[in-house]
């Protein structure tokens, strides 16, 4: 079977409250879900895989339509978060004009979320719900065979006009036995970040699934238990993609460190086998220590990305982070003193969060020095149990997501946290943390020193004035 997947284009993405500029610095990331799919495909299956994104190759409708006009496939699976179902459908629109009557399957954060919904939607034939890898191969296999997919756990289909949930499907526990993804099948040269100075990026996962119980975070799809791979697994992938020319690793794991003997194994296999690596991680605070930063920092990693959220103690408990201000400050000592960049999340619009709270977040913001520090204003998401609070409380109105779910409309506007502020004020708030933060005459210079290039130059001078003429 030929099997065509989609990450679509992204075009009516709903917005986050991040300002124009940092999107448009955000670089461009392989979709690595599909990959994983394709890769698995292409080792346990004679099903011929193509991959068409995008986002990397800036296509538009019309080019999109194109394309797949052009290519023989009999079933397409497009990826789905919440935020790019509009730019979702409309891929299974036009897939739709184009091949008419082929099978469409959807899988992806969004479907785990909101199946009923999902597969309500016109056109869709298909989900796979939470980890794909080996329930869309079962579905390949079987896909006109209704009475054995009902027995494939992780499916979502229409019968007769019932619709058919399979349940959960079961989570790989051993992931070093799930194939590394097929970077191969897209242009892998063609993707890159604003934090890294090389030109060629990639994504890594060592783990799936986050044990933690933040309130505004809901990632169930790929499940609770910390399942992890072998740091033999992850070196073979690192030397995979530096032998395509790849040198530049974005570790995307939700908390990388949580297993320090396994972090310390993969940094001394990096050393050993002597990879030229650049590579950043993304962690909590409390799951760091020195003895592991010291040897993050042999091991070539240049940056960490922590989740700091708030300025107080307070807000921390309140959105369940389990961290405190002094492991805070603790994990972005140690990480300067072994001259590893840090990126630092925050978050404003908190439940209960004052004015006095978010200066407080604005100040541990300037306090702790970090290389570069990532606002945003909270979002409750779907499935999170801030956004079910909320409701409970009568501070989000309705269940718009669910809603947004139903019938996707473009125009859609994401509830915010306006207990105490509205969006507009809270925005404004978000742009002062960032003019407050990027403006600082110390930051400015030490930016400037660790310029590498002209072309570093422009990218980080162009990011500067934008922030710096955001009207908020
Ligand atoms: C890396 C990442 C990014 C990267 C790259 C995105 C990408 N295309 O991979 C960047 C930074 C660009 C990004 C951007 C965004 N992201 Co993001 N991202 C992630 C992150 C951290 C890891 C994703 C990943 O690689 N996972 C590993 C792979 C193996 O898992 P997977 O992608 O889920 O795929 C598996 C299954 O879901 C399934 N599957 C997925 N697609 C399909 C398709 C088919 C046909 C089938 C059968 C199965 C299937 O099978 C895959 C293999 O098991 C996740 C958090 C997480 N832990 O998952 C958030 C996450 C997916 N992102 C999220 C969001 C919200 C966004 C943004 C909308 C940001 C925003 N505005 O707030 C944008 C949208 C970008 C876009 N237009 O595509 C949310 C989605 C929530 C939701 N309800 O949908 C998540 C869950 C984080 C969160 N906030 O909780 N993201
Ligand atoms: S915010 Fe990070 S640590 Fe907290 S539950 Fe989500 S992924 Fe886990």
């Amino acid at each position: 079977m030929n099997v065509l997947l989609i990450n679509p284009p992204c075009e009516n993405e709903i917005t986050a409250a991040l300002p124009a500029v940092i999107k448009k610095e955000r670089g461009c990331n392989p979709p690595l879900g599909l990959l994983y799919l394709a890769g698995y495909l292409e080792k346990f299956s004679s099903h011929k895989v193509t991959i068409i994104d995008a986002q990397v190759e800036e296509l538009s409708y019309q080019s999109l339509m194109s394309r797949i006009g052009a290519m023989k496939a009999d079933v397409v699976g497009i990826t789905a978060m919440t935020m790019t179902l509009i730019d979702v459908i409309k891929t299974v629109n036009i897939v739709n004009v184009v091949k008419p009557g082929i099978k469409i399957v959807l899988g992806g954060p969004h479907v785990h979320l909101y199946p009923r919904e999902t597969i309500s939607l016109a056109n869709v034939d298909y989900l796979v719900i939470g980890e794909g890898e080996k329930t869309f191969k079962n579905l390949l296999d079987n896909i006109d065979d209704k009475a054995e997919l009902r027995k494939i756990p992780g499916l979502v289909f229409k019968n007769n006009g019932e619709i058919v949930n399979t349940g959960f499907s079961l989570f790989s526990e051993n992931l070093d036995e799930i194939p590394f993804p097929a970077r191969h099948l897209v242009p892998y040269k063609k993707y890159t970040s604003v934090l890294t100075q090389n030109d060629v990026i990639t994504t890594v996962i060592t783990s799936r699934g986050c044990p933690f119980k933040c309130t505004f975070c809901n990632r169930l799809h790929l499940g609770k238990k910390f399942r992890a791979r072998s740091a033999d697994n992850i070196v073979e992938e690192l030397e995979e993609c530096t032998r395509m020319g790849i040198n530049t690793f974005l570790f995307y794991d939700d908390s990388f460190t949580i297993n320090k003997k396994r972090v310390i194994e993969i940094c001394e296999k990096i050393v050993e086998r002597q990879l030229k690596i650049n590579w950043n991680i993304r962690t909590r605070v409390d799951v760091v220590d020195e003895e592991l930063i010291r040897h993050l920092s042999m091991a070539g990693c240049k940056g960490i990305h922590y989740g700091v959220e708030s300025g107080t103690e307070k807000i921390l408990k309140i959105l369940r982070k389990g961290i405190t201000i002094e492991q805070i400050q603790k994990a972005f000592y140690l990480t300067a003193k072994y001259k590893i960049a840090t990126l630092a999340y925050f978050m404003i619009g908190n439940p209960t969060e004052t004015l006095e709270d978010i200066k407080a977040t604005f100040q541990l913001m300037r306090k702790l020095r970090p290389d570069y520090a990532h606002i945003t204003v909270l979002i409750p998401f779907p499935g999170t149990k801030i956004y079910l609070d909320g409701q409970k409380q009568g501070v989000i109105k309705k269940d718009y997501w669910k809603e947004f779910a139903q019938n996707p409309m473009s125009d859609f506007k994401p509830p915010y946290w306006e207990e105490l502020f509205s969006q507009d004020e809270l925005n404004s708030l978000l742009i002062k943390g960032y003019k407050q933060f990027y403006s600082r005459p110390l930051y400015i210079v030490k930016r400037l020193i660790k310029i590498k290039s002209f072309s570093d130059f422009k990218k980080k001078a162009t990011a500067g004035i934008r922030i710096l003429t955001m009207k908020g």
